[in-house]
């Protein structure tokens, strides 16, 4: 590990980067919860997390909230991102130098351009939730790759070239595991399989999702 990273401590001791193919990479126990999870929790008591409206009207199942220079947001009038939480009308938390630090590391192990990342996305999933297939597309430039940090209960990541292709790419993402969508991926569709509990760590209840992006 370089001087840069002394300050990171992968669950790994040294991690590299699978290359899944078309772009996408994995980087298994980069990090873990135990580095994130108390910034998550001082990030979310400025700017809780909360379930959005979606312009069809449904609430997302899951719970987010942000942190960076802009945060993104749903409600009836669509997807975008927004320099402002809706909720206190207050800049979103700073993007912690740890996250920083996460990503600089993961596009370096990816052999990616390192790049600085305006806005995360913080994804909350209990039990029983998952995410529906979507693709990325609400940044300006959606060439710039995707970091996405999971952390807490394992999920089952879906990759789909296209949105009607049934040729899925299937990612277990465990505690402190990194994917990473660049290259063609970037606007590949994908989702996440319903969250289950780990019955050897009974205690964990959720699973925390970060994505790392340039959205300006
Ligand atoms: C999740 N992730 O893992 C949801 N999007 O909970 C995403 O939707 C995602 O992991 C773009 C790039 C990487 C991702
Ligand atoms: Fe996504």
């Amino acid at each position: 590990m370089t001087d840069l990273f002394s300050s990171l401590t992968p669950a790994n001791g040294n991690p590299s980067a699978q290359d899944l193919g078309h772009g996408i990479f994995h980087i298994k126990q980069l990090t873990s919860s135990n580095e994130c999870l108390n910034l998550i929790t001082l990030i979310t008591e400025q700017a809780p997390l909360r379930q959005f409206m979606t312009p069809m009207g449904h609430l997302t199942k899951v719970k987010m909230s942000n942190c960076g220079k802009y945060g993104w947001i749903s409600d009836q009038n669509g997807y975008r991102y927004s320099s402002t939480d809706p909720q206190n009308l207050k800049d979103w938390p700073k993007l912690p130098t740890k996250f920083l630090q996460l990503h600089k590391y993961a596009c370096e192990l990816a052999g990616l351009p390192r790049f600085k990342p305006d806005a995360c996305l913080i994804n909350c999933y209990e039990i029983g939730l998952s995410m529906g297939r979507h693709q990325d597309k609400d940044e300006v430039d959606v060439s710039w790759p995707i970091v996405s940090i999971s952390l807490g209960l394992p999920a089952v990541f879906q990759i789909y070239p296209t949105q009607s292709s049934n040729s899925v790419k299937t990612v277990l993402l465990e505690d402190g595991d990194v994917i990473i969508l660049s290259g063609a991926s970037r606007s590949f569709y994908h989702g996440v399989k319903t969250v289950k509990a780990d019955l050897l760590q009974p205690k964990l209840l959720q699973r925390f999702n970060l994505t790392l992006r340039k959205s300006h």
